[in-house]
């Protein structure tokens, strides 16, 4: 039977939008141990389905736990957290490691596949068919895509794309970026989102949002003159630089009395960035892998909401709008469901409130 203590603990809420989630977690080490593990998951079946969204869903909501799970029936009184999860969890309780954990980062299965991952445009299915064809190094793909010259001419940044960057540097690839932007046109707002704004040591890329404050409709057509300009001052290599380049508004008039469409997204290129070494401490030039974004100001809000994520954040995000507020929400804005109208968000803040949710920082958002 429960003890005394474990009722006394508070309930975890199913939906990472209503629990905060900081990093480091109060179980962190078990989370940690619970990584590779999730990883594999996405790995084997994408993160998109239901095996893999499950299993993050679960780690997910260890990571919303303010208390040390000290007990296999604390662990069991938590939402999404199935029995296989609990005995888990009980090995690490009893032994300060789940082994196969360790197993799993062992397999040179897991490994290669982690490997072929790390190249843009190589997903879960590609990665496991290489394998299953005998590819293991990085050398190898590149012998098996020979037809493939847009993943070929990635490769010459795969290297440096590797490397974490820290806080410093990606302040200072936005103040390089912020540069070019004020050239096209000036009175830009320029956010730093993704995991650097969820307060990460390092990030995998520089995801760099924006607006034009309190204007709408300056913002079209900016993005294609922004990464025209990026390239001709070869701040991104012409050749292969910009890995997609999707403008959403091309049709539009003001976002105010537009209608939305289903498939409408935010302008957003992927490219790589060249970070110039001059005003470091380094000898070179590195590329970095930045993500811009463009928003017009009335969707300001949901757009940083969007890219700050977590992904799992997100997800639950969307759950709850979608059951309890018959919104939908997407980083290009929030839709009435019944009416399909844009309900205007200009902050954040607009957004929980619309969604009836408590404020969460964006440093608690790493779910
Ligand atoms: P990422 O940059 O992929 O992830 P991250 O910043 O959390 O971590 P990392 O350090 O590895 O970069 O995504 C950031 C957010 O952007 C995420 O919440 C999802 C969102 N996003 C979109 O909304 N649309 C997209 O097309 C992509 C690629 C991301
Ligand atoms: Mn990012
Ligand atoms: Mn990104
Ligand atoms: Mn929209």
């Amino acid at each position: 039977q429960p003890d005394s203590a474990a009722l006394a603990l508070p309930d975890v809420h199913e939906l990472a939008c209503f629990r905060t989630s900081p990093r480091p977690c109060p179980n962190q080490q078990l989370v940690d141990q619970l990584k590779p593990l999730r990883e594999w998951r996405f790995l084997q079946h994408g993160t998109g389905e239901p095996e893999a969204i499950s299993y993050a869903t679960a780690v997910s909501v260890i990571i919303g736990t303010p208390f040390v799970i000290t007990s296999a029936d604390q662990a069991r009184a938590l939402p999404k957290i199935g029995p296989k999860l609990v005995v888990k969890i009980q090995e690490y309780i009893d032994k300060g490691f789940i082994q196969e954990s360790r197993d799993v980062e062992q397999l040179e299965r897991f490994k290669v596949l982690r490997l072929l991952t790390t190249v843009h445009g190589v997903g879960h299915a590609l990665a496991n068919k290489l394998y299953d064809d005998g590819t293991r190094t990085l050398d190898d793909l590149q012998a098996m895509l020979k037809d493939r010259h847009d993943i070929l001419r990635y490769m010459r940044f795969h290297a440096d794309l590797q490397e974490p960057v820290s806080r410093t540097e990606v302040e200072s690839v936005r103040d390089f970026v912020r540069l070019q932007v004020d050239k096209v046109l000036p009175g830009a707002h320029l956010e730093l989102c993704g995991g650097y704004r969820r307060g990460k040591a390092t990030s995998g890329d520089i995801d760099i949002l924006i607006t034009f404050p309190h204007q709408d409709g300056l913002e079209r057509g900016f993005l294609r003159r922004l990464v025209d300009r990026l390239v001709k001052k070869g701040l991104v290599p012409r050749d292969g630089g910009v890995l997609s380049l999707t403008e959403a508004g091309s049709s539009r008039t003001t976002w105010a009395n537009r209608r939305a469409s289903l498939g409408d997204t935010l302008d957003k290129a992927l490219v790589v960035f060249r970070h110039p070494a001059n005003g470091t401490t380094r000898t070179r030039d590195v590329w970095r892998r930045v993500d811009l974004v463009v928003a017009a100001w009335p969707h300001w809000g949901p757009a940083v909401l969007g890219w700050t994520g977590s992904t799992q954040f997100e997800r639950d995000l969307r759950r709850h709008a979608g059951k309890l507020c018959r919104l939908h929400v997407h980083s290009g804005g929030i839709r009435d469901k019944e009416t399909n109208e844009h309900v205007e968000a200009k902050t954040e803040r607009d957004c929980f409130r619309l969604l009836k949710l408590e404020w969460i920082p964006p440093h608690l958002r790493n779910a």
